[in-house]
């Protein structure tokens, strides 16, 4: 009887490994260790056995058990945990996961492009770190100009120390755009620009601009303006209140300054949107163009203060905290 324990054992053990799912496993189960499988039948014919070999034959057969119950729970294990059943309940509730949201700048940004795109205007890009010759030479920005300071710029250290700097301005992308293409261009650059600024209400470190810029044939100032009034209409609604006032940046001339009425601490006040005017002819020399034949004009906003404006947030700081109950209101 030995011999036959033997060899069932070696049987049950070999079929278990072929075993693919949790049906057979079962049926398996049943085969040899339920409550009629071999081994219960083994269990009987031991009331047969002699005497003698009794106590051997019985502990080989707890033995043999406990070898088979150990392949079951194992195989059990790397066949998955359904195995005496469905233990996912379907119909449960699915756990919530935490889903992202685009931020409130994010959202400005594609919504400035739709409106300028419709006005005909194509998107430019630049770098973020620049060379002096395009965020102040090429603009017109004299040497001992004092906004070309270390204490107005985020230069770079090492060996390019005072040449290379964080751009402070995407006007820098009327430069690149001017050289790289030739007129009548008309295109919006956005992106981030860095200032050594204190942070207060409405003034950050780093912050977006989108730049405006359109040569042709006789561009003036109503183009400009036009541009202008239309866009915040468009953008903000048709109740917008925005204002042009004289101003200078070295690289227009006129210049203006653009702004919109917002409400800070509960008080509506006048707030500087950006820069505008246009292209000084020493510009438009510096990268090639005619100024006797081409004329035309720039704009630079804060793209912070449209959102603000848009959004009727107060404090600039909000946006950059990264506070995620602040910033879901705007998805
Ligand atoms: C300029 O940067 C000019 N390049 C704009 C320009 C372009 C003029 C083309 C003429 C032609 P200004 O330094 O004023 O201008 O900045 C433009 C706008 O950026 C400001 O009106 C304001 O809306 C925003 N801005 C400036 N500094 C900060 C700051 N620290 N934080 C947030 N927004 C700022």
């Amino acid at each position: 009887m030995l011999a036959e324990i033997d060899a069932k054992e070696r049987a049950a053990l070999e079929s278990i490994t072929a075993l693919t799912d949790a049906a057979a496993l079962e049926a398996w189960k049943s085969k040899w260790i339920g409550p009629q499988g071999a081994l219960r039948d083994f269990m009987a014919a031991l009331k047969s056995v002699s005497k003698d070999e009794k106590p051997a034959v019985g502990a080989r057969l707890n033995q043999c058990k406990g070898t088979l119950e150990a392949a079951y729970e194992s195989r059990k294990l790397t066949l998955g945990a359904t195995v005496s059943g469905p233990q996912i309940d379907v119909t449960e509730p699915a756990v919530e996961l935490p889903q992202g949201c685009r931020h409130v700048i994010a959202r400005t940004i594609e919504e400035i492009v739709d409106v300028f795109s419709r006005m005909g205007f194509a998107i430019a890009d630049g770098p973020e770190l620049e060379d002096e010759w395009h965020n102040f030479n090429a603009l017109n920005i004299p040497a001992d100009h004092p906004a070309r300071g270390p204490a107005d710029n985020f230069y770079l250290g090492g060996e390019a120390a005072g040449k290379l700097l964080l751009r402070t301005q995407t006007s820098t992308v009327q430069i690149r755009a001017m050289e790289s293409q030739k007129p009548p261009l008309k295109v919006i650059a956005i992106g981030r620009v860095y200032r050594p600024d204190t942070h207060d209400a409405t003034h950050y470190s780093m912050f977006h601009q989108v730049e405006g810029l359109y040569i042709d044939r006789g561009v003036s100032m109503v183009d400009l303006k036009t541009t202008l009034v239309q866009f915040a209409k468009v953008f903000f609604g048709p109740e917008a209140e925005v204002r042009m006032r004289p101003s200078f940046f070295p690289f227009t001339e006129p210049s203006a300054e653009l702004d919109m009425k917002m409400k800070i601490k509960g008080e509506w006040k006048w707030v500087e949107l950006g820069g505008c005017g246009m292209v000084d002819p020493n510009v438009l020399t510096a990268v090639g163009i005619d100024p006797e034949e081409w004329t035309g004009f720039a704009f630079g906003l804060g793209i912070e203060r449209i959102a603000m404006r848009k959004y009727g947030i107060t404090d600039i700081r909000l946006l950059f905290e990264n506070d995620a109950r602040f910033l879901r209101q705007f998805a």
